[in-house]
This record gives C-alpha cells, structure tokens and sequence, in this order.
C-alpha cells in the first residue's frame, strides 16, 4: 500500500539525488511539512482519499470505539484490499490502526452473505446489537460498503445505528481513456499518459494502485486503458501481456479492463487482405484473438470501437453496416461473457444533411437488430461534448437495444485545465431531461439506468480526465469531475449539490463557511463557463481543431461541418441554427413533448434557442432585452463573474491548504483573461453581422478584432 501522506513537492528532487535518504524521507518530509507549513502539504495526490486526523475529539473517540476491531468472515484479494483501506483510514484519521480479529465479537464486521437486494454490487451497512456490519453479495459489495464507511467518517457524520442499504443503478461505471502507447492523451490537460507501457509488465507504478482505490471508492468498475482512435498495437501479444498486469492491479478493486479496438486489425496485425465482417478470415482472426486475450485476462470486459468516424476504419469501409461490425465482433468475444461496446459517434458528412442528425439516422433503423452482447454508446449531445447541448435524440428512441451515456470529464470544450468547471450540473441538466419515449418521466436517467427499457444492461461512461499530474486532473478543482462520474453512475439521480457538498467536505475538510464559498463556486462556475463562451445556445464556436479559445469565425476547415460557420449561421438577420420543420427538421427526431418544447422560437428556454432556431437579432427575448443585447450582456456578465470567482476564491487563503490554494488562484487569473478574450473576440466578430452597439452599461472592447484573433498563437495552442 503507497504511503498516505505527501511530500512538499519542490523537496522530492532533492531527496531523490540521496538515495541512502530514501527510505527516511517519509519523516523527514513529514517534518519539514510541519516546519514550513505548520500543517500537511497537499499537492493533490490524495484525491478525495484524505485520511487526515479527525479534529474533533468527541467525534474521534466515538469512531475509535465503533471501529476498533475488525472480524473478517472469510477473505479473499478484495476483501484484503478492504481491510487495508479501513487500516489505513483509521491510522489516519483516528491516530489508530483497526484491528483484526478472530473474535466475532468485535466491533465491526465483513461478511459476504445474501442480501435481499439481489445485485452483485449490492452492500449493507447495519448496526446489530453493539456490532457494525457490513455485508454484501460478493467482496466487492463489502468494498463498496467499506468506502462508504469511510466517507461517513470523513463527512463527520454518526456511526451510531446506522441502517444503510445501496446498490448501484447502472451496471458497468466506466472510465474511458484517450491514452495512446507513446504516453500522449488526446484532448489530455493533466500532463502524460499514467500507464508507463515500456516500464509494463515488470513494473507496476504504486499510482495504477491509487488510481484503482479511487476508482473503487467512487464505485466505478470498469477502465477503457486506450484511445477510441486507436492503435492496433494494444491487442498485439507484447501489449496483452502489459494489459494483462493492469487487470490483474485492478482485480482485487472491482475493476475491469476494456480495450478499445482498431476495426482493420485483421488488416494490420494478422496481414489479411480484408477487415471485413461478413469474410470469415475475418471473423475467424476475431475469435482467435478473443480466445487469446481471454486466456490471459479471463475477466476481461470486452472492445469499445470507434467505426466509421473521424476517419477511423470501420464496416462501412467494405460496404458493411454498423450493425455487421458491431455484431461480428460481439460473437467473437460472447463465449467469453465480453460486451461490444460501439460508439454512435458517428457523422458522414452529408452536405445537405445536419450533422445533429447523423447518429440517430445510422442506428435508429438498426434497433433490436443487435447481439445482446452489444451496447450503443452515445455522447450526451447530437454534436460533440459541447459547453450545452441539448439531449442526443437516441435516448428514448433505442427501445431495443441498450444505450450508454458518454460524458467528457476532460475539458476538451470547457477550457482545458484553466477555467474551473464543476461538470455535474451539466450532467444533471442532461440526466433529468424528460424523453418522453414512455410518456411523461422518462428522463435520461431512467433510460440509462434501464428502467424505460428495460435494458437487460446498463453503463455511463467518462471520458477521463487523468493524466501524470502530480494532482491528477491538472486543475485541482476538476478532481469532482471524476467524483462526480462515480457518484452519478452509482446513482444517476443524485443531484449536483450533494455531490458538490461530499467533495468539497471531504476533499478540503475544512470549516462549514469555507465548504459553502467552494460549493457555491462550483455550482455556479458551468453557467458562468456558458456565458461568457457560448451563450443563448450558441454552439462548436470553439479554437479549430485544438478546441481551445474562441474562434467563432473560422469559415474553412477540412469539413464544413469542422467549421463555426456551419454552427452559428450568423447573418445581417439573425444567427443560430434553424432545426425546425423550417430548417433542417432535426427536431423531428425527437418525442412530440420534447420537441414542442424546443420547436416554438417565442417560448424556447434562452439557454437553447440558438441551437434550434435563427434568431432574428433585434428579437425581443422574455428577459425584455433583443436576442443581440442579451447575447452580449451574458458575455460581459460571465466575465464579471470570473472577477467575483477570484474574488471569492481569494477570501479563503489560509483556509484552504496553501499550495491547492495558490494552485486555483493562478489558474483562476488565467480564466479571467481567457474569458475576456472569448467575450471580446466573440463580441466583436458577431458584432459583424448584427451592426448593433454593445448596449450600456457595457464598455466596448478596447482591443481590436485583429488583436484578439491572434491571440491564439499567443497561448500556442496551434
Ligand atoms: C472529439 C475529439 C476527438 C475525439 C472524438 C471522439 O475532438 O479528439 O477523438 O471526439 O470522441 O470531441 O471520438
């Protein structure tokens, strides 16, 4: 088990350089934390994972009498890895290792037996007599019910008769990785790839244990180690043998590996002429190559493939459909027990066709036509991850064939590691919308987690947001990010404000005051992110191709539909994208009640009117200001709320520890001046096309156009 607490990180290197210090560091640093600190150093490493001592001492001395010893009825690799979470905590936060014993007596108890909920994952947590126990189906049920243990601890709340019954709603609780084999991310902001394949299989980085503890912490059983654009070489023997030693890290926590596979494999690897899926070669190399890995990873959880899109190989490339190659694939690893997990992010470019309708016109006829062992896995929006889109039209409209959802924890659109985005009120607004498909209340929540359907299985996906950052995520507070995934995909309808509440409680474990100023900064910062960004459902008006800063006009790219003109349609009218029976009609592919609710330019939220209608600029909106007036005020507001952001964020220096707190502060300055530049470039190059002022009280902006457009290359992100 890695040791719990951390060095100051600008003194690694020079304990680094003696080697005959090494083995003393950890009290050393833990002295020189104090000397320089007065406190613990918090570089970020520890996540949410914070097993610092508890302050209060009646709280304390009630914990320490609830859990000093523990009788473990039978063990097993999960059951030992639980036990060592509950020592390591309770050293922590209590001063003081629980203790294992034979007695049955004692104070706390893991046992695996049959629960009244029938779900393998399914854990209770009960006080009986003077005794805590908890129990589950399997070890990972007792593991789950261990973490949630130690939250209560780190929450502060009572031990005392405690009566807590929960099991997952969604079945796989995934983690995507866009990991390539030469250590890069694609659309990564916190540094390298944390998986060292050339330093695999022989060594295994204690960050692959802390990475599973977290992981399982939160709930989350599955990883997808590569790339959806991905390199053939990950199902190579040199490479299997490497993921082998990842599965076998991850076991122990519940954790199942995934690949993501290249369709023309057969091609590459097995030198045939064809990757087709109807050519038996084909189908035969398939298997073969399932038996491979499965001999290896017995538990093994199956392909993800990205087909068809972006350039990536797939069926369609001989003639095939999405269903041949998903199928085909899927009876190749079903004598495994393994899932196809196909992405619908899919968008030929049709030039007279909406790119929003791409997905739903390429599955929607396959439905029910899929292997059981194949799940469609669809981004939240039509489009691509985008700061708000409305719902993709495939939930409630795949009756017999099971969705996922995929979310983008990395900010790929929501300002890389710079700006401050708590995403779980985006995935809310997401989960709670109504598709209607069973009529009134079925949310996409209840479509993912099953219910509408009765999908026999179930899986929400993050795209992660880990890299070889010392904190993970790059920007210390994009670690609730990952939280909140775990947290949503256990239980898709918790709300953002717990959320936020549990992590910022347990990730700071500081004064009532200081948790509600951060949980108020994360609950506001996604709308402030909008609309300073993209306001009023303006959409894909982002940096070409890196993603990054405002580049509203970009006119030209390899595809129209890469452009922002394609998106945002500005004219000496109006802007937005028309989509209804007037314009492209994609709306139609929604259920009659949601599309009402988008179809009627006069009644439609603000939030999403540009993404469905052409706006005339000087149209009166609700708010009693001209759809021109109203786009520029949320620009200059979003902007003023970053200056309070800072503000706020500032009134917790020593609340906070000191290196998080520098660490947020830096990068909260850089947000200012990243959203002065969206609001000013964006200002001023709509300003084009709608020849109106910047109404008062704004100020115009006082760079140019020009300047403002260039300033891309000034942040080198070309
Ligand atoms: C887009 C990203 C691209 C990904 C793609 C995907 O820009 O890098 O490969 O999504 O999800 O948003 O496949």
């Amino acid at each position: 088990m890695p040791e719990n607490i951390i060095f100051p990180a600008h003194f690694l290197p020079i304990f680094a350089s003696f080697n005959h210090l090494r083995k003393m560091r950890f009290f050393l640093s833990l002295l020189l934390s104090f000397i320089c600190f007065g406190t613990y150093a918090d570089d970020g490493y520890r996540l949410w994972l914070k097993y610092d001592p508890i302050k209060n001492p009646a709280l304390k001395a009630g914990y320490s009498k609830k859990l000093n010893s523990v009788f473990i009825q039978k063990t097993n690799e999960t059951i030992a890895v639980a036990v060592a979470e509950l020592k390591y905590a309770t050293r922590g936060m209590l001063g003081k290792e629980i203790l294992e014993t034979k007695a049955p007596t004692s104070s706390l108890k893991l046992e695996i037996t049959k629960l009244a909920d029938i779900s393998l994952e399914a854990f209770e947590i009960k006080t009986i007599k003077t005794q805590i126990v908890i129990s589950g189906n399997t070890s990972n049920g007792v593991l789950y019910g261990v973490f949630e243990l130690i939250r209560k601890m780190q929450l502060g709340e009572s031990l005392e008769n405690i009566n807590v019954a929960s099991s997952p709603k969604i079945h796989l609780r995934m983690l995507n990785h866009w990991d390539n084999n030469n250590g890069t991310i694609e659309r990564g902001y916190a540094g390298m790839s944390m998986w060292k394949w050339y330093e695999l299989p022989e060594r295994i980085d204690p960050r692959y244990i802390d990475y599973a503890r977290a992981n399982a912490s939160i709930g989350i059983n599955g990883t997808v180690l590569n790339n959806v654009n991905a390199s053939a070489r990950f199902i190579t023997g040199e490479y299997l043998g490497k993921v082998k030693a990842l599965a076998d890290v991850y076991r122990p926590y519940g954790i199942k590996v995934y690949l993501s596979v290249n369709f023309a494999s057969p091609k590459i690897l097995g030198k045939l002429k064809t990757a087709d899926p109807l050519d038996p070669e084909v189908q035969k190399w398939w298997k073969e190559k399932a038996d491979e890995i499965y001999k290896l990873i017995p538990d093994f959880g199956g392909f993800l493939v990205k087909a068809n899109s972006e350039g990536e190989p797939g069926p369609m490339d001989f003639g095939r459909t999405h269903k041949d190659g998903a199928n085909m694939l899927a009876e190749a690893i079903a004598p495994h027990g393994g899932l196809v997990i196909w992405r619908a992010f899919v968008y030929n470019f049709d030039p007279k066709g909406d790119r929003f309708a791409a997905a739903y016109n390429e599955f929607k006829k396959f439905d029910g036509e899929f292997l059981p062992n194949v799940i469609i896995q669809v981004k939240n929006g039509p489009i691509d991850f985008q700061v708000r889109e409305p719902i993709s039209p495939l939930f409630g409209a795949m009756e017999k064939t099971p969705v996922s959802i995929e979310f983008q924890l990395t900010q790929e659109y929501l300002g890389w590691a710079t700006h401050w985005v708590y995403e779980a009120p985006m995935f809310e607004e997401v989960l709670k919308t109504d598709t209607y498909a069973k009529g009134k209340g079925s949310t996409v929540a209840k479509v993912i987690d099953g219910e509408a359907f009765k999908y026999p299985i179930t899986s929400m996906v993050g795209v992660a947001n880990t890299g070889s950052d010392r904190n993970w995520t790059g920007h210390p507070m994009a670690q609730a990010n990952w939280y909140t995934l775990g947290r949503l995909a256990w239980n898709p309808e918790m709300n953002s404000a717990t959320i936020a509440d549990e992590w910022a409680k347990i990730t700071f474990r500081s004064d009532a005051k200081t948790t509600e100023t951060i949980k108020k900064l994360m609950l506001e910062s996604r709308e402030i992110y909008v609309n300073y960004t993209n306001p009023l459902g303006v959409h894909h008006v982002m940096g070409e191709s890196h993603h990054f800063g405002p580049e509203p006009w970009v006119e030209k790219a390899p595809r129209p539909d890469w452009t922002a003109l394609y998106y945002h349609r500005a004219d000496s009218v109006g802007i937005g994208f028309d989509r209804t029976e007037k314009g492209s009609n994609s709306l139609a592919q929604y259920h009659p009640e949601l599309r009402a609710k988008y179809a009627d330019i006069k009644t439609i939220e603000p939030e999403y009117l540009l993404w469905f209608h052409h706006a005339p600029w000087n149209m009166q909106l609700a708010t009693g200001r001209s759809v021109w007036n109203e786009m520029v005020s949320r620009y200059y507001e979003g902007v003023k709320s970053v200056e309070k952001m800072n503000i706020e964020w500032a009134t917790l220096k020593g609340k906070v520890d000191e290196e998080t707190f520098e660490n947020v502060s830096a990068r909260l300055k850089t947000q200012l001046k990243e959203a002065y530049w969206w609001r000013d470039a964006s200002v001023l190059y709509f300003q084009k096309f709608s020849k109106m002022p910047v109404p008062a009280p704004y100020p115009k902006p006082t760079r140019t156009f020009e300047e403002l457009k260039a300033l891309v290359d000034v942040y080198h992100v070309r």
